[in-house]
């Protein structure tokens, strides 16, 4: 086939556009926004409609082709695409490195370099480039058999439809992992549920669903992504002798590749490479469902050769499966500390996302009509990270005969106060109001917490016995507990006691902030308390401040205005305040800083990596309050990157630019140098 000759303008625009392309998708560095990338991509296209027999089957605007097709072909991998060993702790990972060092006959004291990769949840596949063009996309299939997808894989935005630079083999067959972000997943299913369209289960199986279209118009609508960790066939050219090498050679060639690889050199270096990414998981804007780790050097791979259908000179570590099926046997009704009342569904205890699982939150009466849930149903539990399980779906099939359905309380459980529903509000709440003792002991857990009061020894089952005994009805009632009080609870001796009235007594010197926050007005968070402290700077200006002004507070919408102005407005909330403050209750009060004098004023923030000792909203926080900005990409304009652990491009980035870094030790001690309190 003859080469169409474009004149050079074109040609340029092209290229222009493969450019930003690359940057954007595979790099996750845009240079240009994203409506000039649009202008761009119009004139091209505006050209090749005139021009329609010079248009390039590689062009930029020919990732959607033309006709759906009627069926899928099967294609033979000429290399069997391979599955993986798995393990599912770290002694079984550690077994598996010593029984490696044994079969490659190496002493205790010899290591062997190991490539450390997250594993996606997507699907395998394979693509071939023939003199860099993508000529074939294939699933994995059963590993020697799969089906031709190349319709579809050329409308993934960061599949290179031919590769960029030189020196890429003549054939070269790339292998790797189609996934759908979390948040287009997300996306894609409401707005299916809003058509009444079916949903998909999870971001694996819609990305399952979107690359066995016939029709690449739908394909091209769904938020996918390839990322690559292997190559296959290799003819007509060389690659590394190293498997992190060959990545990055691919990364150059424009094919996208995982930015939290690593290199690991013995058992502790795999360890801490799993403890970073398990405490990473939740915030990765994909599914990960485990790590690999593959002996690094070529050589060594051949040498260690393969058991049936694994590698050998590779393992998956899998993480605790984040969903199980369980049986709900009861649902029950909390009251929280704003009385909204929240259905709790009772579960069998099953073991999911590392721990025993036997409550979840049903959230609220709109969540169960839509999971359509029953007691006695069987449902799927899902648990990531540290957050709240949760019912996900209901196993309708599995529903017993004697199933029967939640009914929501008129009555609060605790106070039996009418539990009511305001209009256009998702949530009920009791009426009780502080008379209830639910709200009240929660009212006092939330004023004793580490952001708020941080009085530590007050915990929640102390604070259960003090409501249950009356002894504590009100934040100021804390103030008032004596020695001999105390010494009558159970549990509570001479020593225990001292320590909790010595830390009620040396926590009542506190911040505006955390003082507001302790309030618990309603949805007033930390970040809201934070802001009103820095704008007022004294309290007395935040309660008299009209709901107008409140609203010109970051972060104070109509709503969070009103409650606050509301909760000012309460004769009962300011007799609470006053004796607080009677009781001895202080902090320092001072004229608010203007944005423009705060210390880091004009000052571009970015955070990378994981922060061991802080999360990443409390980090954007300490550093919104100095009135820093924190962005997303590392530019000529950023002035300091935060790189905590398993940082990736981003701190490369802010390397080559000569743009200041700070540990997360670093970060702390600047923070702590400019006087911003911590909850470390
Ligand atoms: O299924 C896989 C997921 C991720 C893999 C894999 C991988 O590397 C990050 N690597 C290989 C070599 C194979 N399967 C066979």
């Amino acid at each position: 086939m003859s080469k169409a000759i474009l004149p050079l303008e074109i040609q340029q625009l092209s290229d222009q556009l493969d450019l930003h392309n690359y940057r954007y998708h595979v790099l996750d560095e845009p240079s240009i926004p994203d409506a000039h990338y649009d202008k761009l991509f119009k004139q091209l296209q505006a050209w090749e409609q005139a021009n329609p027999e010079l248009v390039s089957p590689q062009s930029p605007t020919q990732r959607v082709g033309a006709k759906p097709i009627n069926g899928f072909s099967q294609i033979t991998h000429e290399m069997p695409m391979l599955s993986l060993d798995n393990v599912f702790n770290g002694e079984e990972l550690t077994d598996y490195s010593q029984r490696i060092k044994e079969r490659l006959g190496l002493s205790d004291e010899q290591s062997i370099e190991y490539a450390c990769e997250p594993k996606l949840d997507g699907i395998a596949v394979s693509l071939l480039y023939e003199n860099g063009l993508l000529i074939r996309g294939a699933t994995r299939g059963d590993g020697t058999t799969g089906e031709d997808i190349t319709h579809n894989v050329r409308t993934i935005a960061s599949i290179p439809l031919k590769l960029r630079g030189s020196g890429y083999p003549d054939k070269l067959e790339v292998r790797g992992e189609i996934y759908m972000l979390k948040a287009g997943f997300v996306a894609m299913n409401e707005q299916a549920a809003k058509i009444g369209d079916k949903l998909f289960v999870n971001p694996r199986n819609a990305a399952a669903g979107s690359i066995r279209q016939l029709d690449p118009k739908i394909t091209a609508r769904r938020p996918l992504e390839m990322c690559c960790y292997s190559v296959g066939v290799v003819e007509g050219g060389e690659i590394p002798d190293e498997h992190i090498a060959t990545l990055e050679l691919l990364q150059s060639w424009g094919l996208k590749i995982n930015p939290h690889l690593s290199k690991a050199q013995n058992i502790g270096d795999k360890i801490s490479y799993i403890d970073t990414m398990q405490k990473l998981r939740d915030q990765l804007p994909y599914e990960i469902d485990g790590l690999v780790f593959k002996v690094n050097n070529y050589h060594l791979q051949q040498r260690l050769g393969f058991i049936s259908r694994a590698p050998r000179w590779a393992i998956a570590y899998k993480f605790p499966a984040q969903e199980a099926l369980t049986e709900v046997e009861n649902v029950e009704f909390q009251v929280g500390r704003t009385g909204a009342i929240t259905p709790v569904a009772r579960l069998k205890p099953v073991f999911v996302g590392g721990v025993t699982v036997s409550n979840a939150t049903l959230h609220n009466m709109d969540e169960i009509q839509r999971l359509g849930l029953q007691v006695k149903d069987t449902v799927v539990v899902h648990r990531a990270g540290d957050v709240i399980p949760k019912v996900v779906r209901v196993i309708l099939e599995q529903r017993p005969a004697d199933a029967y359905a939640v009914e929501f309380p008129t009555q609060c459980p605790v106070c039996q106060a009418e539990i009511v529903r305001i209009a256009g509000e998702v949530v009920s709440r009791c009426s009780g109001g502080l008379a209830c003792a639910a709200q009240r002991k929660e009212a006092l857990v939330h004023y004793v917490s580490k952001k708020a009061l941080d009085i530590d020894g007050l915990g929640e089952k102390l604070i259960d016995t003090l409501v249950s005994k009356e002894m504590v009805a009100k934040f100021d009632d804390i103030y008032h507990l004596s020695k001999s009080n105390l010494m009558r609870l159970e549990r509570m001796g001479d020593k225990s006691v001292d320590k909790l009235l010595q830390t009620i007594e040396r926590t009542k010197q506190t911040s505006l902030a955390r003082f507001i926050y302790a309030l618990g007005i309603r949805e007033v968070g930390e970040a809201t308390a934070r802001n009103l402290a820095r704008e007022f700077g004294y309290l007395d200006r935040v309660m008299t401040a009209s709901v107008e002004r409140l609203e010109q507070v970051s972060d104070v919408g109509p709503i969070v205005a009103k409650h606050l102005a509301s909760f000012f407005s309460q004769a009962q909330n300011l007799a609470v305040i006053d004796s607080l403050r009677t009781a001895g209750v202080n902090w320092p009060e001072a004229e608010p800083i203007a944005e423009a004098e705060l210390s880091l004023a004009n000052k571009v923030y970015v955070l990378t990596g994981t922060l061991e000792q802080m999360g990443r909203a409390e980090a954007k926080a300490h550093l919104q309050e100095l009135g820093a900005k924190v962005a997303g990409s590392v530019s000529k304009k950023t002035d300091c990157v935060v790189a905590g652990t398993a940082a990736g491009s981003k701190l490369t980035k802010a390397q080559d630019l000569g743009v200041e870094i700070l540990t997360e030790v670093e970060f702390i001690a600047f923070l702590k140098a400019h006087n911003v309190v911590l909850d470390l």
